[in-house]
């Protein structure tokens, strides 16, 4: 997918978005072939999502992009309530709910974690992709950190823009799930969400929280699965 020539296209891109809702996950996913997954997923139920949560672990890592195919310009900025800027010498990250060791990591501690990269084809259900490099710390190991427990089936995701979002414990344990702190080698750009970001290829763009805040590990679903698909959008999103 290419750039859309228009540089103001909010307005069709909220059509969008509009048509998303309505049309359905083949709508959403059309046109970005990754793999038959992302088909079987978009157009399953949710509890067959989840069971297709083992496929997903059992299928081993998803390929990556080489360095020079990542295209800044690709990667628009998809923000729908204002950019949060995160003091980074009081940032901190918080985990809590369902762990032995609730964590409140500054970015120094989050530094101090073994540092990983993907390069990832990002995907935006309002149609257009970017080929990225994240780096950071794996989601797995945060977690892990704070002694997940066995009882913790989800976690729970909240921005500091108000953004929520909710994922499976398969998902964000997966290795290429990182918590992002850089982009195509440099610092985290504030609008691509400085301090900490979600990055990771098995999910589209809506599941990719900017300006992290807050973990909370639980057991179920609450009543406020995320920002997006509480509006309709599929909770699962995987590609
Ligand atoms: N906190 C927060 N995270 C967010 C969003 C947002 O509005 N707020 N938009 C999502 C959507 S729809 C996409 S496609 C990506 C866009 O990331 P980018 O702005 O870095 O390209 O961020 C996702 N994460
Ligand atoms: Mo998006």
């Amino acid at each position: 997918m290419t750039r859309s020539p228009d540089p103001s296209p909010q307005f069709s891109r909220r059509r969008l978005l509009g048509l998303g809702v309505s049309g359905g996950s083949s709508l959403l996913l059309g046109g970005c072939a990754l793999n038959g997954l992302s088909e079987q997923v978009g157009q399953a139920s949710e509890p067959l999502n989840q069971r297709l949560e083992v496929l997903l672990q059992g299928r081993g890592p998803v390929p990556e992009f080489r360095p020079d195919q990542v295209d800044p310009a690709a990667l628009l900025i998809n923000s729908f309530n204002g950019t949060p800027r995160l003091d980074p010498a009081s940032y901190r990250l918080r985990v809590e709910g369902l762990v032995s060791r609730p964590l409140q990591l500054d970015l120094t501690a989050l530094s101090a974690l073994p540092q990983y990269g993907v390069v990832m084809r990002h995907v935006c259900v309002e149609g257009w992709a970017a080929i990225v490099a994240w780096s950071g710390v794996r989601l797995a190991d945060v977690l892990t950190l704070a002694e997940i427990s066995p009882l913790g089936g989800y976690v729970e995701i909240e921005s500091a823009d108000q953004y929520f979002e909710s994922w499976d414990r398969a998902s964000a344990m997966h290795p290429q799930t990182l918590l992002a702190t850089a982009m195509n080698g440099a610092p985290l750009p504030v609008a691509n969400g400085a301090p900490v970001r979600l990055a990771t290829p098995i999910k589209l763009g809506y599941k990719l929280s900017k300006w992290v805040t807050r973990l909370r590990v639980v057991s179920d679903l609450g009543v406020r699965r995320g920002t997006w698909e509480d509006q309709g959008y599929e909770w699962f999103a995987g590609l």
